[in-house]
């Protein structure tokens, strides 16, 4: 289905019914032009309603249509809307819920609009790489104004419809029910004329040089590798200076420039990675979940407290188990300091605060959590130490509670062994901080059911994290790349780096921050331990041993104001330590390494095609199932580049026989046994295809 026309006595509705919410698709798009001829051509048809079905009025043009040749094909958005705003009977859009992009546009060139209470109204276009190309940046600022119009397209977030109830956006904003309201308010204008058209508005704003200039100058500090911001000013300012069809025509040229940019190719990507993450082909959509009403958070440190957070923020109640009074005291007082924080900043009310803490308790006794839904484990990562809690927990926790592991690395099949309950063992790998970062890699025990993964998944969405879902394997998805990026770090010390050419060459492609300062961030120590296991388990596999003689001088990074840069007290600058690089000097000279010059290309070449090539595996394994998770899971946990896409996408964009040619490079340099090409990586780049092809 795509639109319905029903006649109600002297009223054609027109309904958009292409769900999932009523994208406007081309067999939408032509039903919508079928219609509104159909009224035009009926005798006894004075007035035309166009709504949506289900749970929008339209999201918009069908993102899924770009770069095909559908999305050009007539009638196109702008034909539509011409053929709309031509109609010689009164056209009405009847909007509730959601009316954005496209979809806004569409209303737009209608001759009025009602609205029902709590609609988001947003032209969201930005968030895509794009601008509104149907009209949306020349007909907003002629019903709202030049201002609200600029900060609405600028900044492509909703606003709910009556905050623009004084505005000539909406007619009216209803109070009883749309349907009935829209055919009561088709008959009051059917025969009024002229036929009022946004077209014809005038945009009056006194000196709007100076408003535009001081917008620009605002968005260039913020709009960073985006080229989009800035040209949505561009096509607004054609609102004021141009005549109403040349600033169509100027929006239609940014627009057209805009879509093909990799920037918005990576803005769309990740916009449906994000929504293809939480589908897991083998468990159905329906599947039910179970209730999870209260949890249970084992560890009251810094992840303990993070992971606490997040459910509280959902106004889902937690208990904290801890050994030692100290230490639970500690972790309630940093998660209240936290929400002071916040209120600090004007983030949050002391209402808020007050709400969040009132549902948190703690204690020291297992017994206390034996009725929370779920428990996440959140203690010391030694298998030792995971076995001792899950015996335990296997012992207190209800019947159905989910048991969840934090585990950054370790084998869930083997925790899930300590239970007679493997079913409902799962890892639920936060990323530190947990109540900040996005990413939740959901780690799916060969055991877990499906409904415990379903579940999960949909406390994913209620916490607001991105849910990822990975198979049990060494580092899962994230931690099993960044060693191969991490392994190359150390090797370029090795060969001729320092630490701070590596982390500006990987920052200047679009990394938050390079390995070296991540690493003082996130305290050495964590690396070392698990290398140190790694070296027993894994013994053919090279490290550095740079990273390790970092440690043994007792410098793991911001915590103890020395890492591999200096730190001052207080100041979290880092600083090139001349003792640093003299040990990696030295070094290289100890192992016979003649140092040598390194380019960028080549550090970022050896760090992103080092994410590639493990990537390619990890997908070959299945321990991913998309290429698209993948890069969600960088995008979101490890400070890639958006604008990239993730390192999948990236590779895509590259070209795998670029990337392959590169990586048979480096497998002829020194540790080439790092760089053995996945068989996944050298097969799509033998057929041309990408790791995200459909
Ligand atoms: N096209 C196609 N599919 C869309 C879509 C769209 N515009 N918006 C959402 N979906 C799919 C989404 O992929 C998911 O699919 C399902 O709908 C539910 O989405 C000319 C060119 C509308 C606020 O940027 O912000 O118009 O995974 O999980 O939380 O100027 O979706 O279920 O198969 O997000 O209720 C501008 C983007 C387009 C709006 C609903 N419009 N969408 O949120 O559901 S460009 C947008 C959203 C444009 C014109 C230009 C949200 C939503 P699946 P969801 P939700």
């Amino acid at each position: 289905m795509t639109a319905e026309y029903k006649v109600n006595g002297s009223v054609a509705v027109i309904t958009l019914n292409n769900p999932p919410v009523n994208g406007l698709g081309h067999a939408t798009r032509s039903a919508i032009v079928q219609g509104i001829k159909q009224a035009n051509e009926d005798g006894a048809v004075k007035a035309i309603v166009i709504t949506g079905a289900g749970k929008a009025f339209s999201g918009g043009a069908d993102i899924r249509e770009f770069n095909t040749p559908k999305a050009l094909a007539e009638p196109t958005l702008h034909t539509v809307i011409n053929v709309v705003e031509n109609s010689e009977k009164p056209v009405i859009a009847a909007i509730h819920s959601v009316c954005m992009g496209g979809g806004l546009e569409l209303a737009l060139g209608c001759h009025y609009r009602i609205a029902a209470p709590g609609a988001q109204i947003a032209l969201p276009e930005v968030k895509l790489g794009i601008l509104p190309g149907a009209g949306g940046t020349q007909r907003l600022p002629r019903v709202v104004g030049l201002e609200l119009a600029l900060n609405m397209i600028v900044s492509g977030n909703p606003v709910p419809s009556e905050k623009l109830a004084g505005t000539k956006l909406f007619s009216e904003i209803v109070k009883g029910d749309l349907a009935q309201d829209a055919l009561e308010f088709a008959a009051k204008v059917a025969d009024q004329r002229p036929l009022p058209k946004v077209r014809d508005l005038k945009v009056d704003y006194p000196n709007h040089e100076a408003f535009l200039q001081f917008s620009r100058n605002t968005v260039k500090a913020m709009a960073g590798p985006f080229p989009a911001p800035l040209k949505c000013i561009d096509a607004v300012e054609a609102s004021v200076t141009k005549k109403f069809d040349d600033g169509l025509k100027y929006e239609r040229e940014l627009f057209i420039d805009l879509v093909q940019t990799p920037e918005s190719k990576a803005l769309r990507h990740a916009f449906f990675g994000e929504r293809a993450a939480s589908k897991i082909p083998d468990v159905p959509e329906d599947t039910p979940a179970r209730e999870i009403k209260s949890v249970a958070v084992i560890g009251a440190g810094t992840m303990g407290g993070g992971i606490s957070m997040n459910f509280l923020n959902a106004g889902i109640p937690v208990t904290i188990l801890e050994m030692k009074q100290e230490a639970l005291d500690k972790g309630m007082a940093t998660i209240r300091k936290n929400y002071e924080n916040s209120m600090k900043k004007g983030k949050l009310t002391q209402e808020k605060l007050d709400q969040r803490m009132g549902l948190l308790k703690g204690t020291l006794s297992y017994e206390d959590i034996g009725q929370a839904d779920i428990v996440i484990e959140a203690v010391f990562e030694d298998m030792a130490v995971k076995e001792q809690v899950f015996k335990k927990l296997d012992e207190v926790m209800k019947p159905g509670a989910i048991l969840a592991s934090n585990t950054s690395t370790l084998d869930v099949n083997k925790i899930a062994s300590f239970t007679k309950r493997p079913q409902d063992v799962i890892g639920t790998h936060f990323f530190s901080p947990a109540n900040v970062m996005k990413l939740l890699e959901i780690v799916r025990g060969d055991k877990t059911a499906k409904d415990v993964l379903a579940t999960v998944m949909k406390l994913s969405k209620k916490i607001k994290k991105t849910g990822v879902v990975s198979g049990v394997c060494d580092g899962f998805i994230g931690n099993r790349m960044i060693e191969q990026y991490s392994r190359q770090a150390g090797f370029l010390l090795e060969e001729g780096c320092l630490p701070e050419q590596v982390d500006k060459a990987v920052e200047k492609f679009g990394f938050a921050m390079g390995p070296f300062r991540m690493g003082d961030l996130a305290g050495n120590d964590v690396g070392w331990y698990i290398r140190k296991r790694r070296y027993v388990e894994k013994p053919n596999i090279t490290y550095s041993k740079t990273a390790d003689l970092l440690c043994e001088m007792g410098r793991f990074g911001q915590k103890t104001s020395a890492g591999w840069y200096d730190y001052k007290p207080g100041d979290r600058k880092p600083y090139p330590s001349q003792l640093v690089n003299d040990m990696i000097v030295k070094h290289s000279a100890d192992l016979g390494v003649e140092r040598r010059k390194i380019s960028d290309q080549e550090i970022v070449e050896r760090l992103v095609y080092a994410l590639v090539n493990e990537g390619a595996h990890i997908l070959e394994e299945g321990i991913a199932m998309r290429a698209s998770d993948i890069d969600m899971v960088y995008l979101t946990g490890y400070g890639f580049p958006l604008f990239r896409g993730g390192p999948m996408f990236y590779a895509d964009t590259v070209g795998l026989p670029n990337v392959l040619m590169a990586i048979e490079k480096y497998a002829k340099g020194r540790h080439g046994d790092a760089w053995k090409p996945a068989p996944l990586l050298a097969k799509l780049a033998a057929e041309g295809k990408g790791f995200n092809d459909k």
